[in-house]
């Protein structure tokens, strides 16, 4: 059978599918494994199953068997993509699971922010209401709004679709490759970035952190929302400039953020943002339900199994699919 890791518990269920087909050693212990132990658990193996798995040069140079990188998320921005072309590692990820849940919890963070939610719970929480603070509660309408989204792939297309009939809200969108049926079905509209962050109360990012994406909204892009506007992520910190949206929050460039993801996580414990009353925060939970955490252990089990046993697995990242040619 061939040798595979897993380096994070899986469920039982998970972990019977793959030990009919491989011989396996998960860790167990505690998240993340130590470097140290992972190289010396991956050395002879055939297949890595991993979340969010850091794939260097250094680390196929140490596992000189694999086949492939079965990562447990959907976005793989931790894979060296030139040196496992070069190694023929494949890669895995995985998509279309999670789509709906991390499109949900995109409005979570639009609701939260534009309404208050977080703050005002903790007010009645902190047992000070009190009938003369009204006015504190007010806050801006999701519905009828106009929805400005830099991404448009398969968690944009859910997101999109619960803002235009859900909401009516009014989507505007950019995106590298156009989608003009979506734009016919939903009647989302298609935008440069500048006029997109010009006209949207809220301002989603939906898209992958890839180097054409590192930092691309920085102090001239908050510089051209408007100041009633909101920024949500749920996508990648690093899309962000964090440092110039902390200073378009203190200088009320923008009226708020709802955060799911950060430059740097966990997020320090001194990062500004934390102090913002107008800032939601979440621990990277876009994809965290039971049954989709689950769907997508399993998907990246079959993935692994596929790998391993010289079939072809379903999900192979775009920029690895060559491999499968020869
Ligand atoms: C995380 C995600 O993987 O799929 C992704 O790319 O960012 C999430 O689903 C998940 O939060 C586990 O860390």
């Amino acid at each position: 059978k061939p040798k595979v890791f897993i380096s994070e518990p899986v469920p039982q269920e998970v972990e019977e599918y793959i030990s009919k087909f491989c011989d396996y050693k998960i860790w167990k212990e505690k998240y993340p494994i130590p470097k140290e132990i992972l190289y010396k658990e991956t050395k002879d193996i055939d297949g890595l199953m991993t979340p969010k798995g850091v794939i260097t040069e250094e680390f196929l140079e140490n596992s000189p068997n694999l086949k492939i990188v079965s990562n447990i998320a959907v976005g793989y921005e931790a894979f060296d993509i030139k040196a496992m072309k070069e190694r023929k590692v494949l890669g895995t990820h995985t998509p279309y699971v999670l789509d709906e849940t991390v499109a949900d919890l995109a409005f979570g963070l639009i609701l939260m922010t534009a309404r208050k939610l977080g703050e005002l719970d903790q007010y009645v929480k902190s047992g000070k209401w009190h009938k003369s603070d009204n006015q504190k509660f007010l806050g801006q309408d999701v519905h009828h709004s106009t929805l400005g989204m830099i991404g448009m792939g398969r968690i944009g297309e859910k997101v999109a679709r619960r803002a235009t009939f859900g909401f009516n809200m009014n989507v505007l969108y950019h995106t590298r490759n156009r989608r003009p049926q979506l734009e016919e079905s939903y009647g989302i509209k298609y935008s440069n970035i500048e006029s997109l962050l010009e006209n949207s109360d809220f301002v989603l990012l939906m898209l992958p952190l890839t180097d054409a994406t590192y930092q691309l909204i920085g102090q001239e892009q908050f510089k051209l929302m408007k100041q009633s506007a909101f920024f949500i992520n749920c996508s990648r910190g690093k899309i962000v400039d964090e440092k110039a949206l902390i200073h378009a929050l203190e200088t009320k460039e923008i009226s708020g953020a709802g955060l799911d993801v950060f430059e740097v996580e966990p997020v320090d414990k001194d990062n500004p943002l934390l102090k913002m009353q107008n800032v939601v925060t979440l621990p990277h939970i876009g994809s965290a339900t039971e049954k989709t955490r689950f769907n997508m252990v399993m998907k990246a089990a079959e993935n692994l199994v596929a790998g391993v046993t010289n079939q072809v697995p379903p999900d192979v990242v775009d920029e690895l699919r060559e491999l499968l040619e020869n």
